[in-house]
């Protein structure tokens, strides 16, 4: 057939027309299975989106009905701090936090521990004390804490805000701190020891800009931690904003040179003052830095309704005191709906699931991934055959170039290759028929694990 100018031209229309419409498809299938609520969305890019949450509010039918619709990571408020778990010394109070962490379970949501070692909410015992007697007792503290919650946490805030503001880019000066440089590294390793597969963070507010003296101070040590081999995985950034404390035009930039020390980041405490549009563009742009970073692996907010912040005359949450979404909360949904936008890192989020050939003795183990370009979640789910079970393992072989990097509701052994996972404590006995999940986030491609199941 002789191409007349006028069917080349319409041949090369019909194929562009055909990439245009695939690329519509593509669109159409992620708004198709872009979430409605904002831990949803996160979890399509494997990330979670959680909210501080108080004890004392759990009883608010308001109040956890949004936290259990919209929310999948929680941070007690108050109720892990030093003067809540060891008011006096030696003796420990876990009341609150464990019905926090209760909670978190029930409904599929995993939890931030906050926080081990700070200066401040000490109980009075603390307070007066220094050197070596409360290096010692800070050490305790970190590690009884840690065993009490061993296996049950996504992350420890094990350090909180130990760095001074202003320009000098400095320690603050706090009992703490008088005992010796080193507490910092100290209270890491305390905590490594004590719970081993939960990821431990440096936690501080006031680190957002890349241009200030003192986030380039926790920038030093987290790169002098690393190099040294202080068990550290993970850097909190507060990020509560107001006009004093703006948005900084290179968040990003702060992010994305954190991730690059190889640690974890994430987004522990935000609030962001203001109300209507400008709030709602300022939400925007923080969800989208998050999510054009690969390591940062979710986003908390400190508080759920404006009414229950520590700033609530500065209106600067998601949903109003009536419990009603905001313009902020649309915003923030848009923005983990959209993948992160011009991201300089591809995410892509495919479901595998792996049924194992052989179903083992008791039980049988799914697996199922959220896969981004340099990483993947996967959840595992555990399914009790016609009899209950006491207790299970779990045997995963990991495609090579798999690593597991962080692990939750399971003890682990192996991170590479072949590697086994037993339940905890909590969540060994499964009714006949009924299943229990423990995750994990690994890096490279978990794309063909494989996995086997045995029960007793
Ligand atoms: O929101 C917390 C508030 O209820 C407490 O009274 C206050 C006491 O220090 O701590 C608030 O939470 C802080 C968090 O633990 C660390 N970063 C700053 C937070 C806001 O002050």
């Amino acid at each position: 057939m002789k191409l007349t100018t006028r069917s080349v031209s319409r041949a090369l229309l019909v194929s562009t027309l055909v990439v245009a419409s695939a690329g519509a498809t593509l669109l159409l299938a992620t708004s198709a299975s872009a979430g409605t609520t904002l831990g949803a969305s996160a979890a399509e890019s494997g990330r979670y989106f959680g909210t501080a949450v108080a004890a004392n509010k759990l009883s608010d039918s308001t109040y956890v009905g949004i936290l259990n619709r919209e929310f999948t990571m929680v941070t007690p408020e108050n109720e892990m701090k030093i003067d809540a778990t060891e008011p006096n010394q030696g003796q420990f109070s876990y009341g609150n936090g464990d019905r926090i962490v209760s909670h978190a379970k029930g409904q599929g949501m995993r939890v931030r521990g906050h926080t081990l070692a700070w200066h401040s909410q000490q109980p009075g015992w603390m307070q007066n004390m220094s050197g070596s007697a409360l290096r010692s007792a800070m050490l305790n503290h970190v590690t009884q804490v840690a065993t009490h919650y061993k296996g049950q946490l996504y992350a420890w805030d094990v350090v909180n805000e130990a760095f001074a503001d202003g320009g000098g880019g400095g320690r603050r000066d706090s009992n703490l701190q008088r005992t010796g440089n080193d507490w910092i590294e100290a209270a890491f390793r305390a905590a490594r020891a004590a719970d081993p597969d939960t990821k431990l963070c440096y936690n501080d507010y006031n680190t957002d800009d890349w241009g200030q003296a003192k986030t380039q101070a926790v920038y030093s040590m987290v790169r002098d931690f690393k190099s040294r081999g202080v068990p550290i995985d993970c850097v909190g950034f507060q990020s509560h904003f107001n006009n004093n404390s703006p948005v900084p035009s290179n968040y990003q930039t702060t992010l994305s040179s954190f991730a690059a020390l190889g640690v974890d980041v994430q987004i522990t405490e935000l609030d962001i003052e203001g109300s209507g549009s400008t709030q709602a563009a300022l939400y925007q742009r923080v969800v989208q830095a998050c999510m054009a970073v690969a390591r940062c692996n979710g986003i908390t907010v400190w508080g759920i309704r404006d009414s229950d912040s520590w700033r609530s005359s500065g209106t600067p949450l998601l949903f109003d005191g009536s419990g009603n979404k905001k313009a902020a909360y649309t915003s923030a949904l848009n923005a983990l709906n959209s993948g992160g936008g011009t991201t300089t890192t591809t995410t892509t989020t495919t479901t595998t699931t792996t049924t194992p050939p052989n179903p083992g003795s008791g039980c049988t183990a799914s697996v199922s991934l959220d896969s981004w370009a340099e990483g993947f979640v996967a959840t595992v789910r555990v399914t009790a055959g016609s009899s209950a079970i006491s207790s299970w393992t779990v045997t995963l072989t990991l495609p090579s170039g798999a690593t597991v990097t962080s692990a939750w509701n399971a003890n682990h052994s192996g991170n590479t290759g072949t590697t086994q996972w037993t339940n905890v404590s909590y969540n060994g006995q499964v009714g006949a028929g009924q299943s229990t999940q423990f995750g994990f986030q690994g890096s490279g491609s978990g794309s063909g694990i494989t996995s086997s199941c045995s029960a007793s």
